[in-house]
Protein backbone atom coordinates (compact mmCIF):
# COMPACT_ATOMS: atom_id res chain seq x y z
CA UNK A 1 0.00 0.00 0.00
CA UNK A 2 1.52 3.51 -1.18
CA UNK A 3 0.66 6.86 -0.56
CA UNK A 4 1.81 10.31 -1.83
CA UNK A 5 1.06 13.19 0.33
CA UNK A 6 0.93 17.08 -1.03
CA UNK A 7 -0.09 20.07 0.82
CA UNK A 8 -1.95 23.11 -0.89
CA UNK A 9 -0.94 26.87 1.40
CA UNK A 10 -4.11 27.98 -0.71
CA UNK A 11 -6.85 30.25 1.10
CA UNK A 12 -8.27 32.30 -1.55
CA UNK A 13 -11.09 30.27 -1.97
CA UNK A 14 -12.74 32.15 1.30
CA UNK A 15 -11.97 35.64 3.03
CA UNK A 16 -10.00 34.23 6.32
CA UNK A 17 -6.86 34.46 6.98
CA UNK A 18 -5.30 30.66 8.08
CA UNK A 19 -6.54 28.16 5.95
CA UNK A 20 -3.09 28.27 4.14
CA UNK A 21 -1.13 26.94 7.52
CA UNK A 22 -2.77 24.24 7.74
CA UNK A 23 -0.27 22.01 5.66
CA UNK A 24 2.85 23.48 7.72
CA UNK A 25 0.47 22.61 10.78
CA UNK A 26 -0.27 19.02 10.15
CA UNK A 27 3.39 18.43 9.24
CA UNK A 28 4.35 19.56 12.41
CA UNK A 29 1.75 17.47 13.99
CA UNK A 30 3.52 14.74 13.01
CA UNK A 31 1.19 13.96 9.75
CA UNK A 32 3.81 12.16 7.97
CA UNK A 33 5.09 10.16 11.03
CA UNK A 34 2.10 9.28 11.93
CA UNK A 35 0.73 7.80 8.99
CA UNK A 36 4.36 5.80 8.18
CA UNK A 37 3.44 3.82 11.44
CA UNK A 38 0.41 2.52 9.44
CA UNK A 39 1.35 -1.26 8.95
CA UNK A 40 2.28 -2.21 5.71
CA UNK A 41 2.16 1.80 4.46
CA UNK A 42 4.65 3.40 2.31
CA UNK A 43 4.14 7.20 2.74
CA UNK A 44 6.14 9.38 0.30
CA UNK A 45 5.97 13.35 0.79
CA UNK A 46 5.53 15.26 -2.54
CA UNK A 47 5.84 18.79 -0.44
CA UNK A 48 3.25 21.61 -0.94
CA UNK A 49 2.27 23.09 -4.71
CA UNK A 50 3.23 26.52 -4.38
CA UNK A 51 0.98 29.27 -4.19
CA UNK A 52 1.38 32.49 -6.16
CA UNK A 53 0.00 35.91 -6.73
CA UNK A 54 -2.09 36.71 -9.55
CA UNK A 55 -4.49 39.60 -10.96
CA UNK A 56 -6.52 40.17 -8.06
CA UNK A 57 -9.13 42.38 -9.77
CA UNK A 58 -12.32 40.79 -10.17
CA UNK A 59 -12.79 39.21 -13.63
CA UNK A 60 -16.25 37.37 -13.35
CA UNK A 61 -18.74 38.83 -10.77
CA UNK A 62 -19.66 37.41 -7.47
CA UNK A 63 -16.60 35.28 -7.79
CA UNK A 64 -13.52 36.27 -6.12
CA UNK A 65 -10.17 36.33 -6.65
CA UNK A 66 -10.91 33.46 -9.64
CA UNK A 67 -7.58 34.11 -11.03
CA UNK A 68 -5.44 32.82 -7.92
CA UNK A 69 -8.19 29.81 -7.65
CA UNK A 70 -7.39 28.79 -11.74
CA UNK A 71 -3.56 28.73 -11.38
CA UNK A 72 -3.18 27.10 -7.75
CA UNK A 73 -6.28 24.54 -9.19
CA UNK A 74 -3.81 23.51 -11.75
CA UNK A 75 -1.21 22.67 -10.49
CA UNK A 76 -3.17 20.73 -7.86
CA UNK A 77 -4.78 18.75 -10.44
CA UNK A 78 -1.17 17.95 -12.06
CA UNK A 79 0.05 16.65 -8.76
CA UNK A 80 -2.97 14.57 -7.87
CA UNK A 81 -2.56 13.08 -11.45
CA UNK A 82 1.40 12.26 -11.10
CA UNK A 83 0.55 10.83 -7.83
CA UNK A 84 -1.63 8.45 -8.94
CA UNK A 85 0.57 7.44 -11.87
CA UNK A 86 3.20 6.73 -9.32
CA UNK A 87 0.58 4.31 -8.34
CA UNK A 88 -0.16 6.22 -4.70
CA UNK A 89 -3.49 6.95 -3.09
CA UNK A 90 -3.76 10.80 -3.45
CA UNK A 91 -4.00 12.65 -0.24
CA UNK A 92 -4.43 16.51 -0.66
CA UNK A 93 -4.18 18.24 2.31
CA UNK A 94 -5.44 22.17 1.91
CA UNK A 95 -6.26 24.85 1.66
CA UNK A 96 -9.79 25.63 1.63
CA UNK A 97 -12.43 23.64 -0.60
CA UNK A 98 -11.93 25.52 -3.79
CA UNK A 99 -8.49 23.20 -4.33
CA UNK A 100 -11.33 20.10 -4.66
CA UNK A 101 -11.60 21.31 -8.41
CA UNK A 102 -7.97 20.52 -8.93
CA UNK A 103 -7.79 17.22 -6.74
CA UNK A 104 -11.00 15.73 -8.84
CA UNK A 105 -10.01 16.91 -12.15
CA UNK A 106 -6.78 15.43 -11.93
CA UNK A 107 -8.37 12.11 -10.58
CA UNK A 108 -10.80 12.12 -13.14
CA UNK A 109 -8.05 12.66 -16.26
CA UNK A 110 -6.23 9.33 -14.44
CA UNK A 111 -9.62 7.36 -13.73
CA UNK A 112 -12.30 8.33 -15.97
CA UNK A 113 -14.67 5.91 -13.78
CA UNK A 114 -14.12 7.43 -10.54
CA UNK A 115 -16.76 8.55 -7.88
CA UNK A 116 -16.91 11.15 -5.90
CA UNK A 117 -17.97 11.38 -1.88
CA UNK A 118 -18.39 15.35 -0.81
CA UNK A 119 -18.29 14.65 3.33
CA UNK A 120 -19.32 18.43 4.18
CA UNK A 121 -21.35 20.65 6.36
CA UNK A 122 -22.00 22.64 2.67
CA UNK A 123 -22.69 21.12 -0.38
CA UNK A 124 -20.23 23.49 -2.27
CA UNK A 125 -22.15 23.73 -5.67
CA UNK A 126 -23.13 27.05 -5.80
CA UNK A 127 -22.42 28.98 -9.05
CA UNK A 128 -21.65 32.45 -9.38
CA UNK A 129 -25.18 33.78 -10.05
CA UNK A 130 -26.62 31.60 -6.64
CA UNK A 131 -23.41 31.78 -4.06
CA UNK A 132 -24.45 34.62 -1.28
CA UNK A 133 -20.90 34.99 -0.79
CA UNK A 134 -18.81 34.98 -3.54
CA UNK A 135 -16.26 32.54 -1.82
CA UNK A 136 -14.74 29.71 -4.49
CA UNK A 137 -14.68 27.26 -1.91
CA UNK A 138 -18.86 27.29 -1.98
CA UNK A 139 -18.20 25.80 -5.49
CA UNK A 140 -15.75 23.53 -6.60
CA UNK A 141 -18.75 21.11 -7.37
CA UNK A 142 -20.46 23.60 -9.61
CA UNK A 143 -17.45 23.78 -11.74
CA UNK A 144 -16.57 20.06 -11.42
CA UNK A 145 -19.75 18.67 -12.99
CA UNK A 146 -20.50 18.82 -16.67
CA UNK A 147 -24.65 18.52 -16.12
CA UNK A 148 -24.04 22.64 -14.87
CA UNK A 149 -21.65 23.34 -17.29
CA UNK A 150 -23.87 25.61 -19.42
CA UNK A 151 -24.86 27.84 -15.88
CA UNK A 152 -21.74 28.80 -16.17
CA UNK A 153 -20.36 32.08 -17.92
CA UNK A 154 -16.75 31.81 -19.16
CA UNK A 155 -14.59 32.09 -17.18
CA UNK A 156 -11.12 33.65 -18.51
CA UNK A 157 -8.09 31.62 -16.95
CA UNK A 158 -9.79 28.51 -16.22
CA UNK A 159 -9.66 26.80 -19.80
CA UNK A 160 -7.61 23.70 -18.58
CA UNK A 161 -10.55 22.83 -16.84
CA UNK A 162 -12.86 21.48 -18.99
CA UNK A 163 -16.02 19.94 -16.55
CA UNK A 164 -16.06 16.25 -17.84
CA UNK A 165 -17.25 14.42 -13.94
CA UNK A 166 -20.99 13.65 -14.45
CA UNK A 167 -23.02 14.80 -10.95
CA UNK A 168 -24.32 11.40 -11.36
CA UNK A 169 -21.26 9.79 -9.66
CA UNK A 170 -21.34 12.25 -6.77
CA UNK A 171 -22.73 11.69 -3.06
CA UNK A 172 -22.99 13.45 0.05
CA UNK A 173 -22.46 12.56 3.46
CA UNK A 174 -23.17 15.13 6.82
CA UNK A 175 -24.92 18.02 5.02
CA UNK A 176 -26.92 20.64 7.33
CA UNK A 177 -26.17 23.93 5.40
CA UNK A 178 -27.43 23.88 2.01
CA UNK A 179 -28.44 26.83 0.20
CA UNK A 180 -31.88 27.26 -1.48
CA UNK A 181 -30.13 26.84 -5.72
CA UNK A 182 -27.63 24.04 -4.31
CA UNK A 183 -31.10 22.15 -3.21
CA UNK A 184 -32.61 22.43 -6.52
CA UNK A 185 -29.79 21.09 -8.09
CA UNK A 186 -29.24 18.36 -5.65
CA UNK A 187 -32.87 17.45 -6.12
CA UNK A 188 -32.95 17.89 -9.97
CA UNK A 189 -29.65 15.24 -10.47
CA UNK A 190 -31.01 13.06 -7.57
CA UNK A 191 -27.99 13.07 -5.96
CA UNK A 192 -27.97 10.87 -3.15
CA UNK A 193 -27.37 12.44 0.15
CA UNK A 194 -27.39 11.67 3.46
CA UNK A 195 -27.79 15.10 5.19
CA UNK A 196 -27.67 14.77 9.47
CA UNK A 197 -31.38 13.36 9.64
CA UNK A 198 -30.84 11.14 7.03
CA UNK A 199 -27.38 9.95 9.30
CA UNK A 200 -29.34 10.00 12.35
CA UNK A 201 -32.21 7.46 11.12
CA UNK A 202 -30.21 5.45 8.90
CA UNK A 203 -26.95 5.51 10.91
CA UNK A 204 -23.28 6.03 9.67
CA UNK A 205 -22.60 2.64 7.96
CA UNK A 206 -25.99 2.14 6.37
CA UNK A 207 -25.80 5.79 4.98
CA UNK A 208 -22.35 5.22 3.45
CA UNK A 209 -23.52 2.01 2.23
CA UNK A 210 -26.13 3.09 0.34
CA UNK A 211 -24.88 5.82 -1.30
CA UNK A 212 -21.34 3.67 -2.03
CA UNK A 213 -24.03 1.05 -3.89
CA UNK A 214 -26.28 3.85 -5.92
CA UNK A 215 -23.01 5.54 -7.47
CA UNK A 216 -21.19 2.16 -7.67
CA UNK A 217 -23.40 -0.83 -7.70
CA UNK A 218 -20.78 -2.93 -9.50
CA UNK A 219 -18.21 -2.56 -7.16
CA UNK A 220 -15.29 -1.68 -9.04
CA UNK A 221 -14.73 1.74 -9.35
CA UNK A 222 -11.99 3.73 -7.89
CA UNK A 223 -13.39 5.89 -5.18
CA UNK A 224 -12.47 9.78 -4.24
CA UNK A 225 -13.47 11.25 -0.63
CA UNK A 226 -13.23 15.26 -0.48
CA UNK A 227 -13.58 15.79 3.21
CA UNK A 228 -14.40 18.99 4.45
CA UNK A 229 -13.38 18.81 8.15
CA UNK A 230 -16.37 20.91 8.83
CA UNK A 231 -18.51 18.15 8.21
CA UNK A 232 -17.51 17.29 12.04
CA UNK A 233 -19.52 18.66 14.67
CA UNK A 234 -17.96 22.27 15.84
CA UNK A 235 -17.18 20.53 19.41
CA UNK A 236 -14.73 18.04 17.36
CA UNK A 237 -13.60 20.58 14.62
CA UNK A 238 -13.74 24.32 15.60
CA UNK A 239 -10.87 25.56 14.24
CA UNK A 240 -12.20 25.79 10.54
CA UNK A 241 -13.86 29.10 8.34
CA UNK A 242 -17.42 28.11 8.96
CA UNK A 243 -18.24 25.66 11.32
CA UNK A 244 -21.98 24.21 11.71
CA UNK A 245 -23.56 22.78 14.89
CA UNK A 246 -24.61 19.18 15.02
CA UNK A 247 -22.10 17.98 12.57
CA UNK A 248 -20.60 14.52 12.37
CA UNK A 249 -19.41 12.94 15.66
CA UNK A 250 -15.09 11.97 14.80
CA UNK A 251 -16.22 8.39 15.55
CA UNK A 252 -18.38 8.68 12.61
CA UNK A 253 -15.86 10.03 11.00
CA UNK A 254 -13.38 7.41 11.57
CA UNK A 255 -16.32 4.74 10.73
CA UNK A 256 -17.19 6.17 7.37
CA UNK A 257 -13.57 6.38 6.59
CA UNK A 258 -12.57 3.04 7.73
CA UNK A 259 -15.90 1.79 5.68
CA UNK A 260 -14.66 3.13 2.42
CA UNK A 261 -11.03 2.19 2.81
CA UNK A 262 -12.47 -1.60 3.62
CA UNK A 263 -13.76 -1.38 -0.24
CA UNK A 264 -10.06 -1.34 -1.75
CA UNK A 265 -11.16 1.08 -4.03
CA UNK A 266 -10.20 4.72 -2.04
CA UNK A 267 -7.69 6.27 -4.20
CA UNK A 268 -7.39 9.71 -3.01
CA UNK A 269 -8.66 11.91 0.13
CA UNK A 270 -8.42 15.62 0.19
CA UNK A 271 -8.81 16.88 3.76
CA UNK A 272 -9.42 20.72 3.59
CA UNK A 273 -11.10 23.89 5.41
CA UNK A 274 -8.66 23.34 8.88
CA UNK A 275 -8.12 27.08 10.13
CA UNK A 276 -5.31 26.76 12.98
CA UNK A 277 -5.57 30.43 12.76
CA UNK A 278 -8.75 29.99 14.83
CA UNK A 279 -10.03 29.43 18.11
CA UNK A 280 -7.24 28.73 21.06
CA UNK A 281 -4.41 26.23 21.29
CA UNK A 282 -6.81 23.46 22.38
CA UNK A 283 -9.41 24.20 19.57
CA UNK A 284 -6.15 23.92 16.81
CA UNK A 285 -5.18 20.70 18.52
CA UNK A 286 -8.09 19.32 18.56
CA UNK A 287 -9.18 20.03 14.92
CA UNK A 288 -5.92 18.54 13.89
CA UNK A 289 -6.11 15.80 15.79
CA UNK A 290 -8.98 14.90 14.48
CA UNK A 291 -7.88 15.53 11.00
CA UNK A 292 -5.24 13.12 11.47
CA UNK A 293 -7.64 10.75 13.08
CA UNK A 294 -9.91 10.73 9.66
CA UNK A 295 -6.68 10.12 7.15
CA UNK A 296 -5.31 7.32 9.27
CA UNK A 297 -8.65 5.73 9.03
CA UNK A 298 -9.25 5.99 5.41
CA UNK A 299 -5.56 4.48 5.17
CA UNK A 300 -5.57 1.43 7.14
CA UNK A 301 -5.20 2.42 10.77
CA UNK A 302 -6.94 -0.05 12.51
CA UNK A 303 -8.99 0.99 15.86
CA UNK A 304 -8.59 -2.07 17.60
CA UNK A 305 -5.25 -2.67 18.19
CA UNK A 306 -4.80 -5.81 19.70
CA UNK A 307 -8.37 -5.72 21.53
CA UNK A 308 -10.17 -8.78 20.71
CA UNK A 309 -13.33 -8.84 18.88
CA UNK A 310 -16.38 -8.55 20.40
CA UNK A 311 -18.65 -11.26 19.42
CA UNK A 312 -22.36 -11.55 19.20
CA UNK A 313 -24.00 -14.93 19.27
CA UNK A 314 -27.20 -14.27 17.77
C1 LIG B 1 -21.96 28.92 1.47
C2 LIG B 1 -20.93 28.43 2.49
N1 LIG B 1 -22.80 27.85 1.01
C3 LIG B 1 -21.24 29.56 0.28
N2 LIG B 1 -20.11 27.42 1.97
C4 LIG B 1 -19.08 26.84 2.64
O1 LIG B 1 -20.42 30.44 0.52
O2 LIG B 1 -21.50 29.18 -0.83
N3 LIG B 1 -18.48 25.81 2.20
N4 LIG B 1 -18.68 27.33 3.79
O3 LIG B 1 -17.58 25.06 2.82
MN1 LIG C 1 -16.54 22.41 1.61
MN1 LIG D 1 -18.03 23.13 4.45
MN1 LIG E 1 -21.55 26.05 0.51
Amino acid sequence: KKVGIVGVPFEKGQTKYGVSVAPAALRAAGLIEELSQIEGLDVKDYGDVEVVGGDTSQMVDNMVHLQQVSICNKKVSEKVSQILKDDRVAVTIGGDHSIGVGTVDGHYNTNKDMILIWVDAHADINTNKTSESGSVHGMPVALLVKELSDYWPYLPTMDWQVPKFSIKSLGYMGLRSVDPYERLAIEKYEVPAFAMEDIDEHGIQKSINHILNVLDPCMDKPIHVSFDIDSLDAIEAPSTGTPVRGGLTLREAICLMEIIYSTGRLRAIDLVEINPALGNECDRRRTIEAGLCVLKAGLGFSRRGTAPRGVLDL
